[in-house]
């Protein structure tokens, strides 16, 4: 059975074919990480960063934790979506008026998606706690702040790519003022991008522990012939605490708050050394891929221990076959 992902060919994306033996759905780039420690004079530490086909290359929106602590984005551009040029310099929001809007003191885990002709970022963004900031851009040099999307707390805003029944479409967790220890999936429409409401469950946490804390939307959702094929992270929490790893879900393209299929099994869970060592251990937090049509190719680009960024691969027909043969039950 072949599955198809709907969207334009990319045929210089990130790839490397599955090595010989591997038994597992999703696997590393040997190259990780792709952005090590201190990638800026202002930041011991880039991560959890999204990223977009642009041009003739890549472009992307990064977390840089600056070393006064607080997490700013940054904006950075590369040939291959391996090599990164960031700017050392922050991304400056405006209002529509013109006047300054830089977020007041953090922002962090941003998404990027291309709606139409316009380029929208969503991000952790701080208003009395955090919640989903959203802003605009056309080219990329003038970014225009937009509405914060939810009342605080919210995490984990992640646009669909395209309006769905009319409205835009926004995966979201509710959470709280701290380090969240629950938080399911949902999901909020607008017709505008300033007013959001409708707001559906999506998926909940499981017994499987992989799971078990809370879950967050990852990278885009992937139209494919299946569905929306959403990877999400998912937390368990041990005595050393919480331990970040990938699921991949199928959710209904008219209704995306119905889960056509779900994983029992994560499809990648920290065992590298990137990925089990740095400012927060066992950490893999996915916020991005690139795909090709044309060869069902998945590149996933994903932060490595809240300390560097990583990127892992998958096919479209890997992935699906791997959620149907270990399905999520209850
Ligand atoms: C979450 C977010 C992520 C981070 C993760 C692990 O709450 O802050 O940015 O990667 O914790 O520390």
């Amino acid at each position: 059975m072949s599955y198809q992902i709907k969207g334009n060919p990319l045929p210089n994306m990130p790839w490397q074919e599955k090595p010989a033996g591997c038994a597992d759905p999703v696997w590393r780039y040997d190259g990780n990480p792709v952005i090590g420690r201190n990638p800026l004079r202002c930041s011991d530490r880039v991560f959890n960063s999204a990223l977009l086909p642009y041009g003739d290359g890549y472009i992307g929106v990064f977390r840089a934790d600056h070393k006064d602590g607080f997490p700013k984005l940054h904006l950075g551009r590369s040939k291959d979506g391996i090599n990164w040029d960031l700017d050392e310099d922050i991304i400056h929001f405006i209002h529509e008026d013109g006047s300054d809007a830089d977020c007041v003191s953090y922002g962090y885990d941003p998404r990027l998606v291309q709606i139409d002709h316009t380029y929208y970022i969503t991000w952790c963004s701080d208003y009395h706690g955090p919640t989903i900031g959203v802003a605009r851009t056309l080219d990329f040099k003038t970014f225009f702040r937009m509405e914060n999307a939810y009342l605080p707390f919210n995490r984990n805003g992640v646009l669909f790519p395209r309006k769905i029944n009319g409205n835009f479409v926004m995966l979201n967790r509710p959470s709280d003022n701290g380090h969240t220890p629950f938080g399911d999936i949902f999901l909020s429409e607008s017709p505008d991008m300033v007013f959001w409401g409708k707001h559906r469950h999506v998926m909940s946490t499981t017994k499987g522990w992989w799971k078990a804390t809370k879950i967050g939307a990852g990278p885009i959702p992937i139209e494919t012939s299946e569905g929306w094929l959403m990877i999400y992270h998912g937390v368990s929490t041990t005595c050393n605490g919480f331990v970040y790893s990938m699921g991949a879900a199928l959710l209904d393209l008219d209704n995306p708050s119905r889960v056509i299929a779900d994983t029992s099994e994560f499809i990648l869970t920290p065992q590298a050394p990137y990925e089990e060592i740095g400012f927060v251990p066992n950490v893999c937090f996915p916020c991005a891929s690139v795909q090709d049509p044309d060869t069902g190719r998945i590149a996933i680009f994903y932060g490595a221990a809240d300390s560097t960024c990583a990127i892992a691969f998958t096919t479209i027909c890997e992935l699906i076959d791997f959620i149907r043969a270990h399905p999520q039950t209850s």
